[in-house]
């Protein structure tokens, strides 16, 4: 095997281990139904599996289906993720068993593909790229179904750079065209394409994530029960889900707590705040006299050079994220202090843009200008319009095979089970542009 194919046979081997980590738990826990906005962890893992079979297997081996009466079981639009558990599901050894054999004909079509094939699901190995990124996906969403458990003792935690307290607040970025988008990374999916020029006026953005020091400040502040920091929508959740503090918080004896994985813990107040929804974000940044980031303003800030003129794979340069750079792929189970990763700084200047928590952005999820869709609609065509929020940059629990400066995620407003944070802008005034 060449060099591209023993890549991707190591990040499939990757993944897989980390599904099954994941998943290495009793059968009760996995075919339990912990949210309802989630699934049972083993509807994940056959999941990943059947997902594997389809685009692999069949579409790119060209191979007879395994197990097509499956299909309809593990097809997401079929079933929303409440009704999955009255499915019949395979169970836990049954999944295991079929994703493994799934696997072992993967690795035969990767031996045997010519990466040269015009054909653009085959083209550089694009369909390993496509069920390598999804299955990462989906253990991101695995860790938040094991944090809705409240089981302690299954999710492993790890050693952190300890943060900094550093020099100005907000980045400013001057006025003037950047490129939005690629048309040249190979696992890009369609909705980062095509690269584009986008014109946009300066604007200030914040250096660092917003932290849980500043998050608490705006609830102790009464934040979350004055009005002028809520969208009409926004105070339509409040009044419903009765929010008074991000996800798993808890007040006790004068100070925040938090559970995680699990287990209680005093709030740190130094790390970004997470489980937030686009909701409290807004409001957050009304209180604050800032306003979200757009979609564009968030990524030039990430990735564009502007000595260069060009645009940069990872906020730092093109460079693989190491453990000096970001807080990637479940190094901990939670984020990184504020300033801990100087070496990832953006060419502005702007810290922890990727790592730490997804940051939802003011904009809907839209295509880009060109888009097209590949290589199937609802992976992103079907999501497009006013009912998402994009999030943008990858949170402690992203791999670094889904996360690139272009990369865009996307959810509902009222959600927050996620890993997600943010971080504010503002423009900038007449006088400083
Ligand atoms: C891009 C994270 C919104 O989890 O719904 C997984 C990714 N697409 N399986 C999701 C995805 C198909 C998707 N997000
Ligand atoms: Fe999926």
């Amino acid at each position: 095997m060449n060099d591209v194919k023993e890549r991707i046979a190591a990040q499939l081997a990757a993944v897989r281990g980390r599904s099954l980590t994941y998943t290495d738990a009793e059968d009760d826990l996995l075919l339990r139904q912990h949210s309802a906005l989630m699934s049972p962890l083993v509807w994940d893992l056959a999941h990943v599996g059947n997902y594997e079979e389809l685009w692999v297997l069949r579409e790119a081996g060209g191979i007879t289906p395994l197990r097509p009466e499956i299909d309809d079981i593990y097809d997401a639009f079929k079933h929303p993720r409440k009704d999955r558990p009255s499915l019949p599901i395979l169970g836990p050894g049954e999944a295991r068993r079929y994703i493994s054999g799934v696997r072992g004909r993967v690795l035969d079509v990767l031996d045997a593909i010519d990466l040269e094939d015009p054909d653009p699901l085959r083209r550089g190995g694009f369909v390993f790229g496509l069920v390598i990124q999804h299955e990462h996906q989906h253990d991101e969403t695995m860790l938040a179904t094991l944090q809705l458990s409240r089981q302690p003792g299954l999710v492993r935690d790890g050693e952190l750079p300890p943060g900094r307290a550093a020099g100005p607040a907000e980045v400013f970025v001057p006025a003037g065209p950047f490129t939005m988008g690629t048309d040249t990374l190979p696992w890009a999916y369609d909705n980062e394409r095509p690269a584009h020029r986008v014109e946009l006026p300066a604007y200030w953005i914040d250096r660092f994530p917003v932290g849980n020091a500043a998050y608490a400040a705006f609830i102790e502040d009464g934040g979350y029960d004055d009005p002028r920091w809520w969208s009409a929508e926004g105070r339509r959740w409040r009044q419903e889900s009765r929010a008074f503090a991000p996800l798993f918080w808890t007040r006790e004896g004068g100070a925040w707590w938090r559970t995680r994985f699990g287990r209680m813990e005093p709030v740190p107040m130094d790390e970004p705040v997470q489980h937030v929804c686009w909701y409290e974000a807004d409001a957050y940044a009304r209180w604050a006299g800032k306003r979200l980031p757009t979609e564009a303003e968030w990524e030039k800030a990430c990735g564009w050079d502007p000595e260069a003129e060009r645009a940069r794979r990872y906020p730092w340069g093109d460079d693989d994220p190491g453990p000096g750079r970001a807080n990637l792929g479940h190094r901990a189970a939670r984020p990184a202090p504020l300033g801990a990763y100087p070496a990832g700084a953006s060419a502005y200047g702007v810290e922890q843009m990727i790592g730490e928590v997804w940051e939802w952005t003011d904009s809907c999820f839209l295509p880009h200008p060109g888009f097209r869709s590949f290589p199937y609609r609802e992976y992103s065509e079907v999501f497009f319009g006013g009912d998402y929020r994009v999030l943008r940059g990858g949170s402690w629990a992203a791999d670094p095979a889904v996360v690139r400066t272009t990369f865009r995620n996307w959810d509902y407003p009222i959600r927050r089970q996620i890993f997600s944070g943010f971080r504010c802008a503002r423009s900038a005034s007449p006088e400083q542009a």
